[in-house]
């Protein structure tokens, strides 16, 4: 397959590549040293059609194809990791299975409001206990006259600290398989005995907000249920094949980024009376970086491809992601090494990608995971038909 954009995709990267260098490549570094989430950025992400990306225009998105919402991450990602991941998880994570598991009444109540970034969105899956093994999961949803009361714990959620509006899983069931026990819900922050605790200070994707939820006695309307009781676990891993899509966007504008300031530096800096881009040794490392980011793209758009025809896509997106992921960690390591010293200090932009790329190797399901996902369809049962 030879992946020929169209001009509206081409159109999508220019317009989000001109305000990212515009509006976040310039706080980039501020944000990451303060740990700051750029709230700021959210109307004008809004306005750009950012925070709706695939809600249909009649509920006031943008009505964009899955390969557009893979460029704008991309290019996104490419000036700032932390504002890529605000706009992923908001889309692929909190809009994603509302527009798709959600009632028409539930559509019309958080679509419009989400798209346009009046309110923001978020997904409570993981708990201290519960990570890889999602069904592991503690948190309880028992039913309580006309609905539900959640009690229990989340941790890590990606935009805990301004989202308005969550996606949470939580056992409505004890009996049977433990994924089989798990709902989702749409839950509002307002509620009483929903709260938000402190976020944690990281590794590097700095300025994004993960801090933990806390749910005691909190009143969920029957309304609030997300597709079937027991559904939840197909829910969310439904949800996170598309969230993985966003992340290996996320991973590779991170290495674009990297690669593209390492270009730069082997023409300007000199040693041994030449530019180091003469060298033969700097040379390799920009081909393989080169090389590696257009492999990783091609999975990538592969995938978004995918999920845009409804096809399966639970397999291309693990093999896009854990290779966009480790990609993403060597072409910083690599751009690192071209930078020599200057590259391990904060006034290259080539550190805070390292410290960016490791995440994409572990969140929205570790590399292993993505493995797991990737081996389970190769040793399936062909006659039940293996997922591409
Ligand atoms: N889409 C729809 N259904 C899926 C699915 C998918 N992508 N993947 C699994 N399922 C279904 C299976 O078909 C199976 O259904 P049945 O019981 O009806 O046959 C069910 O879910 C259980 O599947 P499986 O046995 O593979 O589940 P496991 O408990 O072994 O878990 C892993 C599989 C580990 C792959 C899964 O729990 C996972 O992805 N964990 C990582 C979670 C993650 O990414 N966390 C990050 C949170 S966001 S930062």
């Amino acid at each position: 397959m030879h992946f020929e954009p169209s001009d509206e995709q081409n159109l999508t990267r220019q317009s989000v590549r001109d305000f990212a260098e515009s509006e976040v490549a310039p706080i980039a570094a501020e944000i990451d040293r303060e740990h700051r989430t750029p709230v700021e950025v959210i109307p004008k992400l809004g306005e750009l059609g950012l925070l709706g990306m695939f809600v249909p225009p009649e509920y006031g998105g943008a009505g964009m194809d899955s390969v557009s919402y893979v460029i704008a991450v991309e290019e996104l990602a490419r000036a700032c990791a932390t504002t890529s991941v605000m706009v992923e998880a908001h889309n692929s994570l909190a809009i994603w299975p509302i527009l798709h598991y959600g009632t028409e009444a539930q559509k019309r109540a958080y679509l419009p409001l989400l798209a346009s970034g009046e309110k923001m969105g978020a997904f409570g899956l993981t708990e201290p206990g519960a990570g890889t093994d999602v069904a592991a999961m503690t948190t309880s949803a028992v039913p309580d006259g006309d609905g539900y009361l959640l009690n229990g714990q989340k941790v890590f959620i990606t935009g805990g600290g301004y989202a308005d509006v969550f996606v949470v899983f939580a056992r409505t069931s004890t009996e049977g398989p433990a994924h089989k026990g798990i709902s989702a819900f749409i839950v509002d922050r307002a509620l009483p005995g929903f709260e938000v605790g402190e976020g944690e200070r990281k590794l590097g994707i700095r300025a994004s907000s993960t801090p933990p939820l806390m749910f005691s006695d909190v009143r969920l309307s029957r309304d609030a249920l997300l597709g079937a009781e027991g559904q939840g676990f197909e829910i969310a891993m439904r949800t996170l094949d598309g969230g993985r899509i966003g992340i290996a966007a996320q991973a590779l504008g991170i290495a674009q980024g990297a690669f593209e300031a390492s270009v730069v530096y082997a023409r300007e800096r000199v040693q041994f009376g030449r530019p180091i881009g003469a060298l033969q040794a700097i040379q390799w490392m920009l081909a393989d970086m080169a090389t590696e980011i257009e492999a990783g793209r091609m999975l990538t758009y592969q995938a978004a491809w995918l999920e845009e025809q409804g096809r399966p896509c639970s397999v291309a997106a693990a093999k896009a992601k854990l290779y966009c992921g480790q990609l993403a960690s060597r072409v910083a390591g690599m751009a690192i090494q071209i930078h020599g010293g200057n590259g391990y200090t904060e006034a290259y932009p080539v550190e805070r990608a390292y410290r960016d790329a490791k995440i994409t190797e572990i969140y929205e399901g570790t590399n292993e995971v993505q493995r797991l996902v990737i081996a389970k369809s190769l040793l399936a049962d062909r006659s039940r038909g293996a997922a591409s």
